[in-house]
């Protein structure tokens, strides 16, 4: 019998390390109150002889001290705890990035080459790997045991999270939030490949254009480029060197244009207007789709590689 669920992650370690921390320390208190009370009940059962002797003093030394250990334990365990939740929405900068979008109920993804697939994800091994996930309805949830990793994802907005597979197979995703009559259809496999299988799957899986080549069309079909490729009458920032970078704003705070903040600046122009611009720009809420607004993205985010080199 197994009695531990696969680890195919090397992320996820750390957090199989808290899961038995937080047995230990819950089986300790446990195992104390437990034998106190037996000790207690047997030693000073009806008609036992033993001296019960004065009620005792409150003593403070006593009272603080295990006040203050708990809190140091438990501190110690919520800390524990934090570090390892904050840094999986910390990914690393050469994380590779593929985007998922939910919708009932099903998972589409999209890969930077092109290559899309529906409740499959393929990645290759030992590579960290970061989503950037939306939703195109209700909320639903994305869980992979396997990697120890589990995050909603929300419509309307990007959520992202990341890991690295460190085990060639295939593992369950689940959607785990009830989003509906066919929730429990919307699970799917992760395949983690060898980089070379992986590099095989890229090449035969289609893909044809790039989402960037695909969100360049786009940019121009939806009229993005008449206002920010210059030349025009409407004064609008080049988008060229953009991402990753920090951008002012008009409200004297900077923000990082992640894949978040340029989303917003899509949807929700007036929320994040640029320091010094008008608030031209109209909102593209109901306009773009989920699938469309994901290329556009990756257009602006190969535009930083332009700038660089
Ligand atoms: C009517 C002209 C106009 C159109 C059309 C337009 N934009 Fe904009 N855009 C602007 C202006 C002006 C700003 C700067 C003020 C602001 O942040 O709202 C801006 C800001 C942005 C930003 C933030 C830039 C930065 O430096 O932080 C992004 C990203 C962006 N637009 C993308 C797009 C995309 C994608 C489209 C097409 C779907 C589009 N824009 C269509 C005028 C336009
Ligand atoms: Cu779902």
């Amino acid at each position: 019998m197994r009695l531990t669920l696969p680890l195919a992650a090397s992320t996820g370690a750390q957090t199989d390390l808290l899961l038995l921390g937080l047995l230990a320390v819950s089986l300790a208190v446990l195992g104390l109150v437990f034998w106190l009370m037996l000790v207690y009940a047997i030693r000073y059962r009806h008609n036992s002889p033993v001296d019960r002797g004065a009620l005792a003093e409150k003593s403070f030394r006593f009272e603080i001290s295990w006040t203050v250990a708990t809190l140091v334990i438990f501190f110690g365990l919520f800390i524990w705890g934090s570090t390892i939740y904050v840094r999986l929405y910390q990914p690393p900068a050469n994380a590779l990035k593929v985007y998922v979008v939910a919708k009932q109920w099903m998972w589409k993804i999209e890969h930077a080459g092109g290559q899309r697939e529906i409740n499959a994800l393929h990645i290759p091994v030992d590579t960290p790997i970061e989503l950037i996930m939306t939703s195109e309805d209700v909320i639903h949830d994305f869980f992979v045991p396997a990697f120890r990793v589990k995050r909603d994802v929300l419509p309307g907005q990007y959520e992202t999270m990341w890991f690295r597979p460190d085990r060639i197979g295939t593992y369950h995703l689940f959607c785990s939030q009830f989003c509906g009559t066919a929730h429990s259809n919307m699970i799917g496999d992760v395949v983690v490949m060898s980089a070379q299988d992986y590099a095989g799957w890229l090449t035969t899986s289609g893909g044809g254009k790039t989402l960037a080549a695909q969100g360049k069309g786009l940019f121009i079909r939806y009229g993005c480029a008449g206002c920010h490729l210059g030349g025009g009458t409407v004064r609008a920032p080049s988008l060229v060197g953009l991402y990753g970078s920090p951008v002012p704003l008009s409200d004297g705070s900077t923000a990082i244009a992640d894949d978040r903040y340029i989303r917003d600046s899509i949807m929700q122009p007036k929320s994040q207007v640029v320091a010094s611009y008008e608030p031209i720009m109209p909102s593209f809420a109901n306009v773009i789709g989920e699938d469309d607004l994901v290329r556009l993205v990756a257009y602006i985010h190969s535009l930083a590689a332009e700038k660089h080199g």
